[in-house]
């Protein structure tokens, strides 16, 4: 892969409204991804193997619990410092972000949330620092979409919960110490339960083939009779909204994320088009070229402020799940736009794996369907405004 060169836009000087501590956590995340992820990712990429040696490093960038607080071994940072640090790491990888977006907001965030005082003290501080790597099972493969469906289920056994079920599409299954497990009771309503690596009847096969997030490890997660400790239910929140709540943090995080890999395909398109040189001048000299990069940076700025702007909503807990929505959807959307377009203006450079940009495209597929689809976010815009529920 070609050398790092990374220089970040920043069209509408949206650094002015960022505090000291802003920048120093952004930088030394930038500066980490440049010296740690980008010399390493594309051959993990091109290999399907996610970068297990680059853990430490995530965790010592505060990737791993940005926001939950340092007494649980978090960085007890706010929203806008989180969204900075998944901006930087999706910059080199959507799928590094994925893995740190799955420990922080769908594993930490519930044992932090709805946890007890001991499930925290046990287990958080561990994923902090990446000795406990953690995945969250919701998706089935009956229910995607719609995970109020789901089967997998328990029951109460006295001393202990028997679970069974399967859930696929988990990202970190493959390696993960611990998973935070939705499942419903004999009464039908959802609980989140932490499952264990090692507990007799629960494996973890991984999913091959992928042709996107090839450098993130996805699998199933399968439950057998598995004998779950009763002390391992999450007992502060159940139901649907239990996920969901989780749901709102990661989403979030990609808000932030996906401007991260649209502004790698930005700049590596717009250095290449000054340097590419046909029919006598470079390629950015060229109308079609220049309307492609007007409209990148344009609608780059657009998702910085709208991420911004969210990050104080956030940091005032006003943010709504539908705002959420919204910012998730438009700004992954922005991102495989723009990753198409640039992977065009390198012609048949575009296609190969010395430049990131078609690594992003293909991750971008995935990360426009998980936590929820292009399609889901959309109508949870027309729910907000409509009042009118069109899922059903
Ligand atoms: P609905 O009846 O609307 O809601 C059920 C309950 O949940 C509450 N709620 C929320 N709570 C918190 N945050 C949200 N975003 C919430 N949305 C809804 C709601 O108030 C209600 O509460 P209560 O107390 O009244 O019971 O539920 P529904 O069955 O109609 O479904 C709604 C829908 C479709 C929007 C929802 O299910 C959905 O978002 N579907 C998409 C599924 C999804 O996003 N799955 C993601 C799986 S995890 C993943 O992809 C990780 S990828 C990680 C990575 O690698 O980065
Ligand atoms: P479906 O729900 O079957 O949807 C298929 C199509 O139908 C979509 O276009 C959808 O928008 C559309 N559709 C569905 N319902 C409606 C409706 N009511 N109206 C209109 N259109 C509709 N899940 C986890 O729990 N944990 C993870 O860690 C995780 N990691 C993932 C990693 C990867 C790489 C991928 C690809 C997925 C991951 N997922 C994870 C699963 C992901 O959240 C689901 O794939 C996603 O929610 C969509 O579900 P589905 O694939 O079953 O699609």
């Amino acid at each position: 892969m070609k050398p790092d060169l990374f220089q970040a836009p920043d069209y509408y000087n949206i650094d002015d409204l960022l505090t000291e501590e802003h920048l120093m956590v952004r930088n030394a995340a930038r500066d980490w991804v440049k010296k740690e992820v980008s010399p390493i990712i594309e051959e993990a990429a091109q290999k399907a193997e996610f970068p297990k040696s680059i853990i430490g490093g995530l965790a010592e960038i505060g990737a791993f619990g940005p926001y939950i607080p340092a007494e649980y071994g978090g960085a007890g940072l706010d929203q806008i410092s989180y969204g900075l640090i998944m901006q930087e790491i999706e910059r080199g990888d959507s799928g590094v972000r994925s893995t740190a977006s799955v420990q922080s907001s769908l594993v930490m965030y519930p044992i932090w949330k709805y946890g007890t005082e001991e499930q925290r003290k046990k287990y958080l501080p561990k994923l902090a620092t990446g000795e406990f790597m953690g995945s969250f099972g919701l998706t089935e493969p009956d229910h995607g979409s719609n995970p109020g469906g789901m089967t997998t289920n328990f029951k109460d056994k006295g001393d202990h919960y028997l679970l069974n079920g399967a859930k696929m599409w988990i990202s970190n299954s493959p390696f993960c110490d611990v998973a935070v497990v939705w499942a419903k009771n004999e009464e039908g309503r959802i609980h989140g339960l932490i499952v264990e690596r090692g507990m007799e009847g629960f494996s973890t096969p991984e999913t091959h083939n992928k042709w996107s997030l090839r450098a993130s490890a996805t699998g199933e997660l399968i439950f057998q009779d598995v004998k779950v400790p009763k002390e391992n239910l999450l007992p502060n929140k159940s139901g649907l909204g239990a996920p969901l709540g989780c749901l709102d943090s990661a989403r979030y995080g990609i808000a932030w994320g996906a401007i991260g890999a649209a502004m790698d395909c930005y700049d590596t398109a717009l250095r290449y088009a000054k340097e590419r040189i046909q029919f006598g001048k470079p390629i950015a000299g060229f109308q079609l070229q220049q309307k492609k990069l007007a409209e990148m940076i344009t609608e780059i700025t657009k998702a910085q402020l709208l991420a911004l702007r969210l990050g104080q909503l956030k940091n005032e807990n006003k943010a709504t799940s539908a705002q959420i929505s919204m910012a998730k959807r438009n700004n992954v959307d922005m991102a495989i736009t723009i990753a198409r377009e640039a992977r065009q203006m390198l012609g048949g450079m575009g296609i190969s794996g010395e430049y990131s940009i078609m690594r992003h495209m293909m991750n971008l597929e995935s990360v426009i369907t998980y936590e929820g689809t292009h399609d889901i976010h959309l109508l949870i815009t027309g729910l907000d405004v409509t009042g009118i529920s069109a899922f059903k």
